[in-house]
């Protein structure tokens, strides 16, 4: 679903790799001043250089005061999905901003005695439409048009409503029940809660109390959908039943970008998955494949900072490019994924920008991916850092799962 412009021809776009042309990666390990980086406390230094020029230039700076928040139980079945689970339903308030709606956050627990490992990740389409569990309410916040292959309904003020067709709608991308199986919790939260998707969006969420319109490097969605992941993980962390030091941030496309920038900022983060976030996201912007910086600055504009904008035809002068970004996840565990018929998100240059972390892994004594041919379909490759592309198109499937799950329990247990 790309935006078109009757007037403007659409910024270009490219599937021809003999187009790619030449770049060149700025090196993670040498600092703004030309330092080269040989140590972890070296790397602690550059790491701050780095969110900061990510935050400057590309997602914008994320506001960093403490803000009051409240977090109220609204329901707790002890026996979901057919006695499998336990599921509460809790509401983030923002104590000193009553005008900002809440982050609804649903969460399915395990019913064993121990704590558990969370999956933390936002929906697309409100907490209703991950599951067929009928008494989850409809979400009454703004949503988004076609995200489910449903239209929403406009409400009396011309607004898009989901409706109860977007029940379950896409469960499929859940699996709840395998999740719960295998000993771990989800929690998860509509994004348009934080921020609902469009231009305009911000100003009925948190941007709308927090940062400073005037500045190139105001946040953007993203950043915002990325901040909500952290207060998500501060209620997580007064919850007795979870095990706050391995919360697992995952999130598919325009939210995986969010996973990713929400992951290198908060370092308790235990480990971060990126289902096919490309560009923007796991996928190098210098590789001029699939989306490109000024498409997405163009579909897009409230994505990232007014600043970004400035590199739409400019790739080659950011200061950073998004393998730094993967580094700040390092030493923690992450997973790259892709998926072979999602060309637009660039899985070859998702694959690399998992490559060039690699020399931050090893500063650390860890493996990163350890390797650098880019794997048949289907195979999951790696070690601290992992990779697939699957077969299939832009999704998220239960192929994604088994190789999360795996991932999670041999490296975050
Ligand atoms: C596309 C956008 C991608 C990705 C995707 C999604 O239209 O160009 O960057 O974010 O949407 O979120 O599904």
């Amino acid at each position: 679903a790309h935006l078109t412009n009757a007037q403007a021809p659409e910024p270009v776009f490219n599937y021809d790799e003999a187009k790619v042309g030449t770049y060149k990666l700025p090196n993670p390990l040498t600092s703004n001043t030309g330092k080269p980086v040989k140590t972890r406390a070296d790397w602690e230094n550059r790491r701050a250089e780095l969110i900061q020029l990510f935050a400057e230039n590309v997602y914008g700076q994320t506001p960093k005061q403490t803000i009051k928040l409240r977090f109220q139980t609204t329901a707790v079945d002890s026996s979901a999905l057919n006695g499998l689970a336990i599921r509460k339903m809790v509401s983030i308030f923002f104590v000193d901003y009553p005008q900002v709606p809440s982050i609804d956050v649903l969460l399915y627990l395990p019913k064993s005695k121990k704590v558990a490992p969370v999956f933390l990740g936002l929906n697309f389409c409100g907490n209703h439409c991950v599951t067929t569990e009928a008494d989850i309410p409809l979400s009454t916040r703004w949503m988004i048009s076609g995200a489910v292959g449903e239209a929403a309904v406009n409400n009396r003020n011309g607004e898009p409503r989901a409706t109860e067709k977007f029940r379950g709608m896409q469960a499929r991308r859940w699996p709840i029940e395998m999740i719960i199986k295998r000993g771990y919790a989800l929690a998860t939260a509509y994004y348009g809660d934080i921020e609902p998707d469009h231009p305009q969006g911000w100003r009925s969420g948190i941007r709308s109390v927090l940062g400073d319109t005037t500045k190139a490097d105001n946040w953007g969605a993203i950043g915002a959908w990325g901040w909500g992941m952290s207060r998500i993980l501060d209620y997580l962390q007064t919850e007795p039943r979870i095990d706050s030091k391995r919360v697992i941030t995952i999130g598919h496309s325009r939210i995986g970008k969010a996973a990713v920038w929400a992951g290198a900022q908060d370092d308790r983060f235990a480990a971060v998955i990126s289902n096919e976030s490309g560009e923007g996201g796991a996928a190098l912007s210098r590789r001029w494949y699939g989306e490109t910086v000024e498409r997405i600055n163009t579909s897009f504009p409230h994505w990232f900072c007014g600043r970004y904008k400035t590199y739409n035809k400019n790739v080659a002068n950011l200061p950073v490019d998004q393998h730094e970004l993967l580094a700040l996840i390092a030493p923690r565990p992450l997973y790259v994924a892709s998926a072979n018929d999602d060309q637009w998100s660039d899985p070859k240059g998702e694959f690399l920008g998992a490559v060039n972390a690699e020399p931050v892994y090893r500063l650390y004594g860890k493996t990163g991916l350890g390797t650098a041919t880019f794997p048949a379909l289907n195979q999951s490759v790696g070690q601290t850092v992992r990779y697939h592309d699957r077969t299939g198109k832009h999704d998220v499937t239960d192929y994604d799962w088994e190789q999360y799950l795996r991932f999670a329990d041999e490296l975050v247990r």
